[in-house]
């Protein structure tokens, strides 16, 4: 019998609603409040950016930082909850406009670095030895504002000097194709894993696959994720759901493409993830019509999703999988998938 999943989301995934087009429609829920909320729903991790660790984190001394993030240690202890991550948010910051570790200037180039050594300093006093790096901004609007060549080469003399600051921490790149640039240095798995393998020690840099970044792509979530697992670097997922190409949706998991869905669930039990300790993190947005008060059902329905699809995924009859494929029968193991869907 397999371990049981564990289920993670960050504190920005409780949202008030702003979008590009509009204001907040809901008020602001606190950390601490936000915090009581994973173990009523379920949860047993907080993924963190440095800052909603450590707020105003470039304006501390390295005795604040300590000080506050071991503070937040003893509340997540307190409620009984885990930090699975911290991620660096350099693409707030002005200094980070035109990206960190590939910015033109030297200068931004070593503030991105020296931010994420002390998200990494965080992370230690939060008591995980897991990064996430989402390179927001490490990519262009226009090709001619940056020498892409020199950009790799950046991000790989980036990570060899936070991987030389802790030489236990690991770094989990989250490709994304676009959004917030135009194009991003780092799309797919493939480039991330490769990129681990231009730095001094690869096997501490791996990835975390998000489904709507990997559908923004172009591509199949679920393979993105046996790429990864491949050679054992699915350090987290973000699950969540996207209705074709546009803006990053960050809907429900399962809620758009069940089947897409199902074969993500597939994939994670073929790998046997829960036993490696990881976690599944759902990166999902609340749509900005929900009111407050029912503002957390994105999260727990997600989870139920999840949860109903794993059920699917072990109760599908794998007699039928192996006559329909050992007689190349793909039409009838179409249809025994989405008979078994439809329940
Ligand atoms: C946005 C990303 C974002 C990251 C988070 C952790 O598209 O998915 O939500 O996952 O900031 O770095
Ligand atoms: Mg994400």
């Amino acid at each position: 019998m397999s371990r049981d999943y564990r289920f993670s989301f960050g504190p920005w995934n409780i949202s008030e609603g702003a979008d590009p087009f509009g204001p907040t429609v809901r008020p602001t829920i606190s950390f601490a409040e936000k915090l009581g909320a994973y173990k009523r729903l379920g949860f047993d991790a907080v993924q963190f950016h440095d800052d909603d660790a450590v707020p105003n984190v470039d304006d501390k001394s390295d005795a604040q930082l300590a000080q506050e993030a071991a503070a937040m240690k003893t509340l997540l202890d307190g409620e009984g909850l885990v930090a699975e991550f911290v991620a660096p948010r350099l693409w707030e910051d002005p200094r980070g406009i035109d990206g960190g570790f590939t910015a033109n200037d030297p200068a931004t180039r070593q503030w991105a670095i020296d931010r994420t050594k002390r998200a990494v300093d965080i992370a230690n006093a939060l008591g995980t030895k897991l990064m996430v790096l989402w390179l927001a901004r490490e990519g262009t609007y226009i090709r001619e504002s940056k020498n892409a060549i020199d950009a790799y080469k950046y991000q790989a003399d980036a990570l060899n000097q936070l991987l030389e600051h802790d030489k236990e921490m690991e770094f989990a790149i989250e490709p994304k194709p676009n959004e917030p640039m135009d194009h991003a240095y780092v799309p797919t798995i493939g480039h991330a894993l490769a990129i681990a393998h231009l730095t001094v020690d690869p096997a501490r840099v791996g990835g975390l696959i998000e489904t709507a970044h990997a559908l923004l792509a172009g591509l199949d979530p679920s393979d993105e994720m046996a790429f990864a697992l491949a050679s054992g670097k699915l350090w987290s997922v973000h699950l969540n759901d996207q209705n074709g190409l546009k803006f990053d949706q960050d809907k429900t998991f399962g809620s758009v493409n069940l089947r897409c869905a199902y074969n993500q669930v597939r994939i994670l039990e073929l790998a046997g993830y829960p036993d490696t300790g990881r976690f599944i993190g759902l990166d999902v947005k609340a749509m900005r019509s929900q009111k407050a008060e029912d503002a957390e059902k994105h999260l727990s329905n997600s989870k139920a999703i999840f949860l109903r699809l794993v059920e699917k995924v072990r109760t599908f009859p794998k007699d039928v999988e192996r006559q329909c494929i050992e007689q190349r029968d793909y039409e009838a193991l179409e249809l025994a998938v989405i008979e078994h869907l439809l329940g």
